[in-house]
């Protein structure tokens, strides 16, 4: 399970906030360091000390910044979003893909997008040694009780066959009678640093469902999801359209006030 803590603080007049992923390997070799210390110590003392070294892990957490040049691993096996997080990065980092290192997809166990961001960012930043991102994001329909969400790529199969996905999302949307076509995509962002810590930080664009799917552009659900404020398809839109408003380009926004 991950557990997580939101942070603010004021640096050079810029508030930057982001949620702390306090179950990291870091923190958590500094627990039982001081576990360890306690065999001569109270526990009232040690308790105070982790309390203590837990805040100073917070505080070096709010510290970390992404130089631009530095080197990333993008933890996803996913081209769509490969390609739509490379151009929000717009070549500031050293970008190098999981599939490039050979790193494997890993099974998505968490219950929220946040939690399986993390997941994901963690494992490729332990299994390569370099700092990595992750995306975690989906669909959530109003009438179904926001499902698909993390089931997103799920509902595709293996075969990952979204024309399938977007099937099974008008037929479950009819099957419950309802009119309301209201629907949002999410998307949570993690970066973790191997073997230290982790922030993760998440966007939501709002919009309406349409059927049948139109537009050959982006990738899984976007031809059938038209963002507020507008009658166009996300499958439709320009790339750069799409990268101005949507859930990722919204958490990246926060990701940049976090650690850029
Ligand atoms: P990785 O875990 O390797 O990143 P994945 O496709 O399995 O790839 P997710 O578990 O986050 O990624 O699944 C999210 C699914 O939600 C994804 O497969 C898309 O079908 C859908 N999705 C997410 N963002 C989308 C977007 O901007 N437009 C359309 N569909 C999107």
């Amino acid at each position: 399970m991950v557990g997580l803590r939101t942070v603010t603080s004021t640096v050079h007049g810029v508030s930057r906030y982001a949620h702390i992923d306090y179950q990291s390997r870091y923190l958590s070799v500094i627990d039982i360091t001081f576990l360890q210390c306690s065999v001569n110590s109270g526990l009232a003392v040690l308790l105070g000390l982790m309390a203590v070294w837990r805040e100073t892990a917070y505080f070096l957490a709010m510290s970390l910044i992404l130089a631009p040049g530095t080197r990333l691993v993008a933890a996803t096996h996913n081209p769509g979003k490969a390609k739509e997080l490379a151009e929000l990065l717009d070549g500031r980092f050293d970008l190098i893909a999981a599939g490039a290192l050979g790193l494997p997809e890993p099974e998505e166990t968490e219950a929220s997008f946040v939690g399986n961001a993390l997941l994901k960012a963690r494992r490729a930043a332990d299994a390569s040694g370099l700092i990595a991102l992750a995306d975690d994001s989906g669909l959530s329909v109003a009438a179904l009780d926001g499902a698909p969400g993390i089931y997103s790529a799920r509902w595709a199969g293996p075969s990952k066959d979204f024309a399938m996905a977007m099937a099974k999302v008008e037929e479950r949307l009819e099957a419950t009678g309802s009119d309301d076509r209201a629907a949002w995509f999410t998307c949570a962002l993690a970066v973790a640093w191997p073997n230290g810590p982790a922030v993760v930080v998440e966007g939501r664009i709002d919009g309406v469902l349409t059927f049948p799917p139109r537009g050959g552009r982006g990738f899984g659900y976007d031809p059938i999801f038209a963002p507020e404020g507008g009658t166009l398809t996300f499958g439709e839109m320009e790339p750069a359209a799409k990268d101005a408003i949507s859930h990722r380009a919204r958490a990246f926004t926060q990701l940049k006030a976090a650690l850029f």
